[in-house]
């Protein structure tokens, strides 16, 4: 085995792969850039270079610095992950050019999968299944268009150096060829400089089913089973399972021979992904084929028992398979969810930010956490936004899900948005449980997955009241005890007062809208008036609550023990329960008395980007609409306008700057009327 290995990623598979040479005694040596100088990988490896800027381009993605570390540190294999150069053919060539080994493929086995046409040429010969449809080096106009009339509409084309669902376009019948053609061209010559297109006959409700594969240099090659990967958004894997619901031994057989043949048509060494289209009459076609081990690997080494990290470098010395195809067996039912920091109420919007609480089931064999990151870390717009893989394993697809919803529910994050509690709703949902998965199953079921997150339910609300109270009690304390009459009874925020109700109000910001809960103090808690919205009595909860060792909230309300994870940063406050999470605002009266509507006292970013422009100064009056700061993000340009006639009290960030979802991006007074 080698004595060291270069880990040319970041993240949770980098901290993945030096978890497996750490198990075999191999030496690890990481590498980072500016922005990941505390990153967790850095802190597991053995020896970690800096290779350059925080943007992948100046980091990741340069090669030669990467060799250079190498070299330098003397390790003696470069274990690319996937990403970043995991499948440049060049680099791998590189590396074998220096006499380096690339844990991964020969160059020539990458190249041959570049391009669709191309691929889908070798499999054709190799008897892998096609798509019906064609895919010559012909482009003329009548070629392609005969084709379409050959397989019958509706028919797709597909940019053949498209890849991930880009340069795709479904044409319905005959009339709309022509101008789709000509269409479809324009922007695959737009977004890969190459117009060459294929003709498929079009699969309505197929299933994205993979199959791992590994091959030695000795000729041995096995498949490790299947994965099914449906479950997508814009061509984003969410959950992926190992086995594939419904899977016959029969089709099993005879998918994963045409994933071998496939491996062997290209000469392949290594782990590789044979990417099928299932359609629902069983009948299966190749898709393309990935040359690196993929993010969902782990679903495949639950049901298998085997670690497939150790499989790469094993093959990448020269040794054989570990196991032959007949000793390998699927045993019991994975399932993997992306934890991924975006905002599903937002359309998924990347979001940015503070990890301010990252906590995950308790691993144990059946449970199983890949991240990256750690409580505190933050999460930026360098990188892919995927915060964890939650993998879970159980003895048949029923119990798999049950652990999965219930892992899913142990996952406390705040700080950020998630997709956590859309991940729940996934793995709730009764088509989902029931195995009736395809490509279209979020787009079908989109409605009930993400419906609007809507207002704070009473409880909720009552759990934010009592966050605040219980967090105000501690602080009491904490000073009365640091002052010099700890017993004083002003230091005493239990409310008690003779002969009188006394009460107080806690304000919130829900969704844009001010809310107020009236605490009234009780004895052994409080009895909270918690609004539920329009034309409604309040409703009234008898609470208490006090924080564990962790600083969760473990409240008692209306008689039900509750426990949730509050996590406040500034005025924001998410509350966690058990697969839910909502964010509300303190919000403080005072600043609606100084003329301040809710919120407008803080000018934040709507999500996270670049400053691009600052167009006032600290103490410019401004008339209500004027344009005082341009924010980019998602490629789209923001501007931030005054609320209101007033002044621009400070401004905190300048052009060039980037600024986290939420930020304060400038103070502002508003002018009393
Ligand atoms: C298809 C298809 C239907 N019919 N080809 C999407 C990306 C690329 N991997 C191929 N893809 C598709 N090719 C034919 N002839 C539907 C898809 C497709 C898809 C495939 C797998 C996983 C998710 C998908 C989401 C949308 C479309």
């Amino acid at each position: 085995m080698f004595d060291k290995v270069l880990i040319a990623n970041r993240g949770e598979i980098a901290c993945r792969v030096i978890r497996t040479c750490k198990r075999l005694g191999v030496r690890t040596v990481a590498v980072y850039s500016e922005a990941d100088a505390d990153a967790m990988h850095v802190a597991m490896a053995d020896e970690a270079y800096h290779i350059g800027g925080a943007a992948a381009a100046d980091s990741y993605l340069r090669g030669n610095a990467i060799i250079e570390v190498a070299e330098q540190s003397g390790a003696l294999a470069i274990h690319p992950g996937y990403g970043f150069l995991s499948e440049n053919a060049g680099f791998a060539r590189t590396c074998a050019d220096v006499g380096l080994i690339f844990v991964g493929p020969p160059a020539k086995a990458i190249e041959a999968m570049g391009s669709k046409s191309a691929a889908k040429a070798i499999m054709e010969a190799a008897k892998v299944p096609l798509v019906p449809g064609y895919h010559g080096e012909d482009q003329d106009d009548a070629i392609l268009a005969e084709a379409a009339e050959r397989i019958g509409y509706p028919v797709l084309l597909k940019a053949s150096a498209g890849g991930g669902g880009k340069g795709m376009r479904v044409v319905e019948r005959a009339s709309a060829f022509a101008d789709a053609l000509a269409s479809a061209r324009r922007e695959s010559k737009a977004a890969f400089g190459d117009s060459h297109m294929l003709v498929e006959k079009y699969l309505t409700r197929p299933r994205h089913v993979e199959v791992q594969v590994f091959a030695d240099t000795h000729g041995g090659c096995v498949h490790l089973f299947e994965r099914d990967c449906s479950i997508q958004r814009r061509h984003q894997k969410v959950i992926e399972e190992a086995p594939a619901p419904g899977m016959t031994p029969e089709l099993r057989r005879k998918m994963g021979e045409a994933a071998v043949n496939a491996a062997k048509a290209i000469g392949y060494v290594g782990a590789g992904t044979v990417e099928f289209l299932l359609d629902e009459d069983g009948s299966f076609y190749f898709m393309e084929m990935n040359t690196r081990l993929q993010v969902e690997h782990p679903v495949t080494e639950m049901i298998t028992g085997q670690d497939l990290v150790e499989w790469q470098l094993r093959v990448a010395e020269g040794g054989h398979l570990p196991l032959s195809q007949d000793e390998l067996g699927v045993d019991g039912h994975s399932m993997e969810a992306r934890i991924y920091a975006e905002d599903p109420d937002r359309n998924f919007l990347p979001a940015t930010g503070t990890l301010r609480r990252l906590r995950f089931p308790v691993e144990e064999p059946h449970v199983r956490v890949e991240t990256g990151v750690r409580e505190g870390d933050e999460v930026s717009i360098y990188y892919d936004p995927m915060i964890a893989k939650l993998v879970v394993w159980g003895e048949d697809r029923n119990a798999a899900v049950r652990l999965l919803r219930q892992a899913l529910g142990e996952v406390k994050i705040a700080g950020l948005s998630t997709n956590v509690d859309f991940l729940a709703s996934v793995a709730g949902h009764p088509a989902f449980m029931e195995g009736d998965v395809t490509t279209r199953f979020i787009e079908q079921h989109q409605a009930e997955l993400l419906p609007e997150k809507g207002k704070a339910s009473a409880r909720v609300l009552a759990l934010a009241a009592l966050h605040v109270l219980v967090k105000r009690g501690d602080e009491a304390r904490q000073a009365a005890a640091a002052s010099a009459d700890p017993h004083s009874p002003w230091a005493q925020t239990d409310g008690w007062r003779l002969n009188d109700d006394n009460h107080h109000e806690l304000y919130f910001i829900d969704d844009g809208e001010e809310v107020c809960v009236t605490v009234h103090y009780r004895g052994d808690g409080y009895l909270l008036e918690v609004p539920q919205g329009e034309g409604r009595a309040a409703a009234e909860l008898r609470a208490a609550g006090e924080t564990d060792h962790n600083g969760d909230l473990l409240a008692d309300v209306d008689g039900v023990r509750i426990k949730a994870v509050v996590s406040q940063h500034a005025d924001e406050l998410t509350i966690i329960l058990h697969g839910s999470s909502h964010r509300l605002a303190v919000f403080d009266p005072a600043m609606r008395a100084a003329g301040q509507e809710a919120g407008t006292g803080r000018l934040t970013a709507p999500m996270p980007g670049k400053v691009v422009a600052v167009m006032v100064k600290e103490g410019q009056k401004v008339e209500q609409g004027v344009q005082l700061l341009v924010l980019e993000a998602m490629k789209m340009e923001h501007t931030i306008t005054a609320p209101a006639d007033g002044t621009v009290a400070a401004i905190h960030f300048a052009a060039g700057d980037q600024v986290d979802d939420g930020a304060e991006l400038l103070s502002f007074e508003v002018v009393e009327e």
